[in-house]
């Protein structure tokens, strides 16, 4: 079983994306535990003190070491974590092979950064792996914590009703998902693929791997040659 624990400024961000649609199904059937930590709780002084400012001077708040430390230090003394992830935009850019190795973990700690960042040190101390989702900012770690859950999460055995479902997913095999259709068979005049009301799964197959390998080239050739 998968256990996941966020540490956040914003627990409240991820009551809805956590309440819905295949995460909570995966939690209700006990495939996935997901514990989401405020911070704020884990302050040393009465104001609740989470951030101050930066030494050498410079835009923005960082938050501080010592809270974040005792909330990293009282989760460790429950559990062993398997990864203890920073999300970051100058982390490991996330893909399919990351999130596949991840899904097949126990533990997993996510630190979700806001202001200007996270004290060095707690990166030193603790951080076992820094993860981005792409080359954008966001205003904080949350969201992109919430896309990692979702990446991994679909991926645990049992989660999707068809399992063969997560395998042929757009780079699942470093390629592009075919277009896909529901009926009716002509919309608008335009009519679905014969090949796909053929009944012939051998010429079917055959079609959705060149629509894949096709789909690849024309997108993300880069994909093709790594
Ligand atoms: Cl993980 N955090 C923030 N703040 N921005 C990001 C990101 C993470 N990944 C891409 N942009």
């Amino acid at each position: 079983m998968l256990r996941i624990d966020i540490l956040t400024l914003f627990p409240e961000m991820f009551e809805g994306p956590f309440g819905s649609s295949i995460i909570s199904r995966a939690v209700k059937k006990g495939l996935a535990e997901l514990h989401t930590h405020n911070i704020r709780d884990y302050a040393f002084n009465k104001h609740r003190t989470v951030d101050d400012y930066p030494y050498g001077g410079g835009a923005g708040m960082v938050m501080m070491a010592e809270p974040v430390a005792t909330c990293i230090e009282t989760l460790q003394a429950a559990r062993t974590y398997d990864e203890v992830i920073f999300l970051t935009p100058d982390g490991d850019l996330l893909n399919q092979s990351v999130s596949n190795e991840l899904s097949t973990r126990e533990n997993l700690l996510l630190l979700c950064g806001h202001y200007k960042g996270v004290d060095e040190r707690v990166r030193e101390l603790f951080i076992t792996r820094e993860i981005s989702i792409g080359d954008y900012v966001l205003s904080g770690g949350e969201i992109a914590a919430m896309v990692l859950c979702d990446a991994i999460i679909r991926l645990i055995p049992g989660v999707l009703n068809d399992e063969t479902s997560a395998l042929s997913d757009s780079f699942q095999n470093q390629l592009l998902s075919p277009p896909v259709y529901t009926r009716p068979a002509v919309f608008r005049k335009l009519e679905v693929p014969p090949v796909l009301l053929s009944g012939n799964d051998k010429e079917i197959r055959k079609w959705k791997e060149d629509q894949a390998l096709q789909r690849t080239r024309q997108r993300r050739p880069g994909l093709l040659s790594d």
